[in-house]
């Protein structure tokens, strides 16, 4: 879907990515009173494309128009699919508003009525206004730009009169293989209670008669001996779903995911996770990636001797998690999230939002075989007590969507966090030897102290449970070499980052890191009292173009060797 799995062999499906009409309204855009009549479209924006990065617009916060007409078939209904937006949308087909999204970043869907009339005109307000009511998991203060637009793909279906939304595939057994297979169908239609199921395009059995509950069907099937997905040979494997209406094709790996004795197992093997966070960001195109750099990513990432990568602080754009799958990258994938505090978990409104979140991003992500852990609220604030509640709705909304992935959420509050005890792996950020008080010099030793400190309380409180360094690093200047090795010098950064690489790979009771971050990324000049030089987030081992800093070739040197073995 949207240049990702899955595919729809049978639907007419429209790719709608391109250039569209496009109009900016300005800054003062009442959206209640809004009204679609006389608009003008004089302009042409991208899909995906955000609108604030285009040089006329760029830096704005405001409102703007989307425009788009499509010849379908007469008389059939239709589904308009999102790969994700921000940082608020509305959708009108017609000139009638059929769906809002308040959920930046979330692949979404919305249902199009049919009409008798073929052509029909696609008309999306778009919104990148900070507003805590209107969109309460984008906040201001968050360390990463906030940009307008679609930052993925959108796609529109014809329907059939039954219809497949998507299939959930699970391994029961690796060998000989068994799958345990979920087919959600529409809600609003008559559901098929048949299906064909292939493997790698043969057919593999006819389940006939199976139970139904609200249109989802649930069965086994057994795939014979098939090649297991791992992150040395990531063999995956397509499973197509036909129904008398409708056939969907899934694509997945055949692989366990575990927690045992403070480490994370992939089959019946023990990985220490050694990467990076990572932004979906370019100084270009913001969140909007095309083709060219995920791959480069990806590219670089195994270069770098990589076999994890934290997708911070979003749900990740789907075409790159299918890359991981191919490329056997793990990945921890988490809901939006930065910095929460009481006010966000008091308020019932954001918590509703930030579970519908958490929802969707397993429901769409659900048969990667990559994705081996779930998060959510980086760095929210785990220490007080109403936190608590929001947590275990959280946890436990990801165990009911999905009970064959460990979950965890990237904290900062150290030894005061009362939520470990819900999770099954520990990840703490920190910054030794970067932030610190003015009165003390910063020294490496910090890094192996922290980590050893944190390591050890996690073994004394959450026994047997996993710890991952989620976050740790140092800001450098590309190109801004300095033989003092002051801090934002490349060589600062190298010698820290090897600090903490050389403790994660030497020390058995950590499991994993994954640094901050893999490139540079814009966030806003005034973060953190100037905090910021350049209004970029300046951890990155490679800057906003990808180009390697010192640091490359020394993590590349600590990550290779181990990852080799
Ligand atoms: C936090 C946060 C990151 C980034 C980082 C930093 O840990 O999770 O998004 O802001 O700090 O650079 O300070």
């Amino acid at each position: 879907m949207i240049g990702a799995y899955p595919f729809f062999e049978n639907r007419k499906v429209i790719d709608l990515n391109g250039s569209w009409g496009f109009q900016y309204l300005g800054e003062d855009v009442d959206l209640s009173e809004f009204a679609l009549e006389n608009i003008r479209y004089t302009e042409k924006a991208a899909v995906p494309g955000v609108f604030d990065a285009m040089p006329k617009y760029v830096g704005e916060r405001g409102t703007a128009l989307y425009n788009k007409k499509i010849t379908v078939t007469a008389n059939v209904p239709g589904k308009i699919f999102f790969g994700g937006a921000g940082l608020w949308f509305r959708v009108y087909i017609d000139g009638i508003a059929i769906g809002e999204c308040s959920l930046p970043y979330s692949g979404v869907s919305f249902d199009v009525p049919a009409s008798a009339n073929r052509e029909r005109d696609i008309t999306i307000l778009v919104d990148n206004r900070f507003d805590s009511e209107r969109v309460p998991l984008f906040n201001e203060f968050f360390d990463f730009y906030a940009y307008g637009g679609f930052y993925r793909g959108i796609e529109f279906h014809e329907l059939p009169a039954s219809y497949i939304n998507r299939v959930q595939i699970s391994t029961v057994q690796l060998k000989p293989a068994v799958v345990n297979v979920k087919v959600i169908q529409g809600c609003d239609c008559q559901p098929d209670d048949c299906f064909d199921v292939s493997l790698n395009g043969s057919l593999v059995e006819r389940v006939d008669g199976v139970d139904l509950v609200e249109g989802v069907a649930e069965f086994r099937v057994e795939l014979g001996d098939i090649d297991c997905w791992s992150p040395e040979s990531p063999a995956l494997h397509e499973l197509t779903i036909s129904s008398d209406h409708d056939s969907i094709t899934e694509r997945f790996g055949l692989r366990t995911v575990s927690a045992k004795g403070n480490k994370v197992y992939v089959n019946d093997k023990a990985y220490k996770l050694l990467g990076y966070c990572r932004h979906e960001a370019h100084p270009q195109c913001g969140p909007a990636l095309p083709m060219q750099i995920l791959i480069n990513d990806i590219q670089q990432l195994k270069d770098l001797g990589c076999n994890f990568v934290r997708g911070s602080h979003y749900p990740q754009d789907q075409r790159f998690l299918d890359l991981c799958d191919e490329y056997g990258l793990l990945f921890f994938e988490e809901s939006l999230g930065w910095g929460q505090q009481e006010e966000h978990f008091t308020n019932e409104e954001y918590v509703a939002q930030c579970e519908t979140q958490t929802r969707i991003m397993v429901q769409n992500s659900y048969n990667h075989p990559s994705v081996i852990m779930w998060g959510f609220l980086n760095e929210g604030a785990s220490e007080i007590e109403c936190s608590r509640l929001v947590y275990e709705t959280m946890v436990n909304a990801l165990r009911e969507e999905d009970s064959t992935r460990l979950v965890t959420y990237a904290s900062n509050r150290n030894e005061r966090d009362i939520n470990l005890d819900l999770v099954d792996v520990v990840s703490y950020n920190f910054y030794p030897a970067w932030y610190g008080d003015r009165d003390n010099h910063p020294k490496l030793i910090d890094v192996n102290n922290t980590m050893r400190r944190l390591a050890k309380f996690r073994t004394d409180t959450q026994p047997g449970k996993p710890f991952i360094v989620s976050e740790i690093g140092a800001g450098a200047i590309y190109g801004w070499r300095d033989p003092h090795e002051g801090h934002w010098s490349e060589e600062y950064q190298c010698k820290l980052l090897a600090t903490a690489c050389n403790e994660v790979v030497e020390n058995d009771d950590i499991a994993g890191i994954s640094l901050w971050q893999f490139g540079d990324c814009r966030t806003y000049q005034n973060f953190g009292n100037l905090g910021r030089p350049r209004a970029f987030n300046n951890k990155g081992t490679v800057d906003e173009y990808r180009r390697p800093k010192m640091a490359y070739k020394t993590v590349k040197e600590i990550f290779s060797k181990k990852t080799e073995e």
